[in-house]
C-alpha cells in the first residue's frame, strides 16, 4: 500500500518552496522547481516510522561509500505517488519526465561496492530491517569524466550538497573526533590527548520503504572545526592563518577517493575513516544509552556491519570509547567489541587490501596504535597451545607485517564474529586462500551472503514497459517478492507473451539510440544486437578483451566480407581511476578504434562502437533495458560477486561470461543453455599461474592475434603513432598477461560466434531472454538482506562463541 497523497497540502508547500527560492509560479526553470517539488514531497513524509515490535537487532551499515543515485522518482515509487504527482505538475504544463532530468546523481561511491550499500539500504527499509547507514557527506563525488581526442579527463563532480533537498533534519549531536597528538598516563589511567579536533555533523537522508510507511536514515557526516576562524591570527595579521584550522578539517570530507578495487594509503584517507568510525561509534552508543540500556547489552540490540574493511578502525574505536571512556577492562572491552561486529569482504586482490604504515598510523592515532598492538598480543595468546603455533608466527594471520604495516583485513576478521564474502566461488576462496589460518581456527566464523540488487531500481523504475508487460502477465505480486517471477515459466510458450517481450525491449533501445546520438552524436542501428560491458575500467574486468574481439571481427571484414555477420553495436561506459594509467590507455585504445571503425564503409554496417561518457547510475539506468547481450568477462578468480551482471540478467539480456564471481550463480539459475560461458576455470588459471604462464607462445601460435596485435602496434588507430597503445600492448606481452587475456582468447571468440549464430533465431533468443528474467528472481537484494538476518544478524549461536 501506498501512502495516502495530500494534493493540496503540496500544492501550498510548493508555492511557499517557489517563493522561498524566489521564484513566484511552478512554470519556473526546472532546477529550482525540482528542488521546491522535492522539498514538497519530504513535507508530506511522516517524521518516524510506525514502531513494529521486531525480533532482529537494529543494523548498523558502516560503509565508505552510498552510491545512491537519483533519488526522486525512486522516492515517488517507492510511496506510490509517482501518478499523483505527474498529474499535478501536468495541471502547470511541466512534465515529470523532464524534471526528474534535474537531479544530479549523488555519486558518493566508486562502482559496485557503494552501489551494494545502497540496494541494501532500500531492501531493509522495504522489509523492514531496522537500520541505519553510517558514510561521509562528500562535497565531491566520484569525478566527472569527459573525452578529449579519446583521452579520460576529470572533473570535479560539485552535486551541491547543501541544496540537496533529500536531506532531512537530523537532530542528532555533533561528534568531536581528535587526532594525532600523545598518549599520557594519569595515575595509572591512560588518557589521550589529540592535538587537532574537528566536529563531525550529521545529515540525513530518509530511505523510503516500498509501500510499506517505513524510512529510516542513512547519516552521512560532514567535517568542520569547532573554531572554523581564528580572531587572534587575524588580528595579529596572519590573515591566511586565520582559517586554516577550517580549511583541514573540511579537507576531511571534500573529496570521495576515486579507486576502485585499490587502496591509496594516504593519510588523508585513514583521517577520512578514522572521522566516519568515530561518529558512527559515538552515534550508535549515543542511541542506545538514550534507550536506557546498559553498554553491556549492546550486542543484543545492535550489530555492525563493515562493508569491507574501510570502516574496520570502528573495531578500535570502540575498544577505545569502552576502555578510555567508560572505564571497562580490556578483556571485557575485546569480547563484547567482537559480539558486535561482522565483516563483509568484496575483494581478493591484493593491491585492494588495505594496509596501514605503522609510522602514520601512530603519528595519527597513537592509543589506537596501543590497542592494536594489545589486540595483537591476544591473538599470540590464543595461539599459545595451539599444535601450529610456529607457522601462525610467520603467516599471513598475523595482524602486524613483519615490515611495519598493519593489515586491515587482519583486524576485521580478528575483531568480527562473522564474516562473509559476496558469492558462492567468492567466500570459498576468502576460506581457501585469503584467509585459510583463521578459516582454520574459526571455521563457524565464515559464511557466503551472495549480493543482490534492488528490483525498485533495476527492474520497476528503470524498465516501466517490462515491469507493465510483468503486471500484465503474472501479477503485481513480483513486486514485493521477486522469486514470482517464476511463474513467467508458464508464458514461454505462449507466441503473443515473446513477442511483447521483444517488443519491450526494442522500444527501450530505440529510447537509448536516441540518447546515444543526442550525447556522442553517432548514429546507432537500433535493430542491430547491443552488446554492452559497463562497470569500472580495470585490466581484471578486460574491456581489453573485448577489444581483441573487436578487432578481430574488424580484420575479418575487412579481408572476407560477411554480409551474414549479424550487425552488432558495441557498447562500452567505464571511468579509469585518475591514478591508473593502463586503464586509461585502454579508453584510450577503445576511442581510437571507434573512430576508425565508425567511419570505414567497408564495416560500419555491421560493426559500431560507442562509448558513452560519465558512466553513472543514471546512465546505467538507461542502458541496462536496452541491453542484447552483458559482459562479464573477468579473469577467473577476480570478480568477487559483480552485480552488473545481476540487473542485465533481470532485464533480459544474455550473459557472455568466464566462470567468476556471480556469474556461476547466474549459470546455475538460467541454465547452461540460456548463457555463455567460456574460458578457464579457476582450477585451470591457478595451474596456469603455477606452471608459469607462457603468453608468448600463445600468440607465436596464433596468426589472428599476431595480426590483431600488429594493428594497435603499426599507428592504423593513431594517425600513424606507433607509441600510442604501448601500455597496453606490453601489458599483454613484456609484462606477462597477468589477467590470462591470450589464454581465453580464442574460447572468447569461439563462444562470440555462437553467440551471432543464435541471435540469427529471434524466437529462441528472446525466449532465453525471457527465461533470464523468469529465473533471476533470486538476486534480488531483498532475497541478500533476508540471508544476512539469518546467517549473521540473527545468529546468536555465533556470537557467542566469539
Ligand atoms: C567489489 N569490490 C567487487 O569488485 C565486485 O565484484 C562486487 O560485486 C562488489 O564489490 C560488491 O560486493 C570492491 O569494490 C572493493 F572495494 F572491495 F574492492
Amino acid at each position: 500500500m501506498g501512502q495516502p497523497f495530500n494534493s493540496e497540502k503540496f500544492r501550498n508547500s510548493l508555492v511557499n518552496y517557489l517563493n522561498h527560492l524566489g521564484y513566484h509560479n511552478p512554470t519556473t526553470s526546472q532546477q529550482p522547481l525540482w528542488q521546491a517539488v522535492c522539498l514538497a514531497i519530504q513535507d508530506q513524509l511522516p517524521k518516524t516510522s510506525p514502531k513494529k515490535a521486531f525480533a532482529s537487532r537494529h543494523v548498523n551499515y558502516l560503509s565508505m561509500e552510498f552510491l545512491l543515485g537519483r533519488l526522486t522518482l525512486n522516492n515517488l515509487q517507492n510511496l506510490g505517488w509517482t501518478e499523483s504527482i505527474r498529474n499535478k505538475l501536468q495541471e502547470y504544463d511541466v512534465q515529470l519526465v523532464d524534471l526528474l532530468e534535474c537531479e544530479h546523481d549523488p555519486a558518493l561511491g566508486n562502482g559496485g561496492l557503494g552501489r551494494l550499500a545502497a540496494c541494501f539500504l532500500d531492501s531493509m527499509a522495504s522489509i523492514e530491517q531496522p537500520a541505519t547507514g553510517y558514510g561521509l557527506n562528500y562535497q565531491y563525488g566520484l569525478f566527472r569524466q569527459s573525452f578529449t581526442q579519446g583521452q579520460q579527463t576529470e572533473s570535479a563532480d560539485d552535486w551541491d550538497r547543501d541544496h540537496y533537498p533529500w536531506f532531512c533534519q537530523s537532530p542528532i549531536p555533533a561528534v568531536e573526533v581528535g587526532f594525532g597528538g600523545q598518549v599520557h598516563s594519569k595515575n595509572g589511567i591512560l588518557q589521550w590527548i589529540p592535538d587537532f579536533q574537528v566536529i563531525g555533523k550529521a545529515h540525513d537522508i530518509a530511505i523510503i520503504g516500498y509501500r510499506n510507511h517505513h524510512q529510516q536514515p542513512l547519516r552521512l557526516w560532514h567535517a568542520s572545526h569547532p573554531h572554523p576562524f581564528n580572531l587572534k591570527a587575524f588580528n595579529l595579521g596572519h590573515y591566511a592563518n586565520a582559517e586554516s584550522n577550517a580549511i583541514e578539517a573540511e579537507k576531511i570530507t571534500k573529496v570521495l577517493y576515486p579507486n576502485d578495487n585499490h587502496a591509496a594509503g594516504k593519510r588523508l584517507r585513514l583521517m577520512q575513516q578514522y572521522f566516519q568510525c568515530t561518529c558512527a561509534i559515538t552515534d550508535i552508543i549515543y542511541h542506545h544509552r538514550q534507550a536506557g540500556r546498559p553498554l553491556a547489552e549492546l550486542p543484543k540490540y545492535e550489530v555492525i556491519q563493515l562493508n569491507d574493511t574501510h570502516p574496520a578502525i570502528a573495531i578500535v574505536e570502540l575498544l577505545r570509547q569502552l576502555v578510555d571512556l567508560y572505564q571497562w577492562e580490556w578483556a571485557d572491552a575485546w569480547q563484547l567489541t567482537q559480539q558486535l561486529f561482522a565483516y563483509t569482504n568484496h575483494t581478493l586482490m591484493p593491491e585492494a587490501l588495505e594496509c596501514w604504515d605503522l609510522h602514520l598510523f601512530k603519528r595519527l592515532l597513537p592509543r589506537h596504535y596501543q590497542l592494536i598492538e594489545q589486540i595483537d598480543a591476544w591473538f599470540s595468546a590464543t595461539l599459545k597451545n595451539h599444535p601450529d603455533k610456529q607457522h601462525y608466527k610467520t603467516s599471513n594471520a598475523l595482524l602486524i607485517k613483519g615490515h611495519g604495516k598493519i593489515r586491515m583485513a587482519n583486524l576485521s576478521v580478528i575483531g568480527s564474529y562473522a564474516v562473509n564474502g559476496v558469492a558462492k566461488l567468492h567466500s570459498r576462496l576468502v576460506t581457501e586462500e585469503l584467509f585459510p589460518e583463521y578459516a582454520k581456527l574459526w571455521p563457524t566464523k565464515f559464511t557466503n551472503v551472495t549480493n543482490g540488487i534492488t528490483p525498485r531500481r533495476w527492474l520497476l523504475m528503470c524498465n516501466p514497459k517490462l515491469a507493465e508487460l510483468l503486471n500484465d502477465t503474472i501479477g503485481e505480486q513480483w513486486q514485493h517478492d521477486l522469486s514470482y517471477l517464476q511463474s513467467l515459466e508458464n508464458h514461454l510458450d505462449n507466441a503473443s507473451f515473446l513477442q511483447d517481450y521483444q517488443d519491450v525491449k526494442q522500444s527501450n533501445k530505440n529510447n537509448l539510440a536516441a540518447l546515444i546520438a543526442q550525447t556522442t552524436g553517432i548514429e546507432i542501428n537500433p535493430e542491430a544486437m547491443l552488446d554492452v560491458q559497463i562497470k569500472r575500467l580495470h585490466e581484471y574486468k578486460r574491456q581489453h578483451l573485448k577489444l581483441l574481439h573487436i578487432l578481430a571481427l574488424y580484420q575479418q571484414l575487412k579481408t572476407h566480407p560477411d554480409p551474414n555477420l549479424p550487425p552488432r553495436v558495441f557498447l562500452f561506459a567505464a571511468k579509469a581511476a585518475p591514478g591508473y594509467d593502463l586503464a586509461k590507455n585502454i579508453i584510450y585504445a577503445i576511442n581510437q578504434v571507434a573512430a576508425v571503425i565508425n567511419h570505414d564503409p567497408a564495416v560500419n554496417q555491421q560493426l559500431q562502437i560507442v562509448f558513452m561518457p560519465d558512466y553513472r547510475v543514471s546512465l546505467a539506468e538507461k542502458i541496462i533495458p536496452a541491453a542484447d547481450l552483458s559482459e562479464q568477462i573477468s579473469t577467473v578468480g577476480k570478480e568477487a560477486s559483480g552485480t552488473g551482471n545481476m540487473k542485465l540478467a533481470l532485464n533480459g539480456a544474455l550473459t557472455v561470461g568466464t566462470q567468476d564471481g556471480a556469474n556461476i550463480e547466474i549459470l546455475d539459475h538460467v541454465g547452461a543453455e540460456h548463457i555463455f560461458i567460456f574460458g578457464q576455470t579457476v582450477e585451470s588459471a591457478r595451474q596456469l599461474w603455477q606452471n608459469e604462464y607462457h603468453p608468448e607462445q600463445i600468440l607465436a601460435n596464433n596468426p589472428q592475434l599476431q595480426d590483431i596485435l600488429t594493428l594497435l602496434k603499426d599507428g592504423t588507430f593513431a594517425q600513424g603513432n606507433k607509441q600510442a597503445f604501448k601500455p597496453l600492448v606490453e601489458s599483454l606481452t613484456t609484462a606477462g598477461d597477468p589477467y590470462l587475456v591470450l589464454a581465453d582468447f580464442a574460447s572468447y571468440l569461439d563462444i562470440q560466434n555462437k553467440i551471432d549464430v543464435r541471435y540469427q533465431h529471434p524466437t529462441t533468443w528472446f525466449r532465453s531472454a525471457a527465461i533470464n528474467t523468469a529465473r533471476c528472481g533470486i538476486f534480488s537484494s531483498d532475497r541478500a538482506i533476508r540471508d544476512y538476518q539469518q546467517r549473521i544478524w540473527l545468529s546468536d549461536a555465533q556470537r557467542i562463541k566469539g
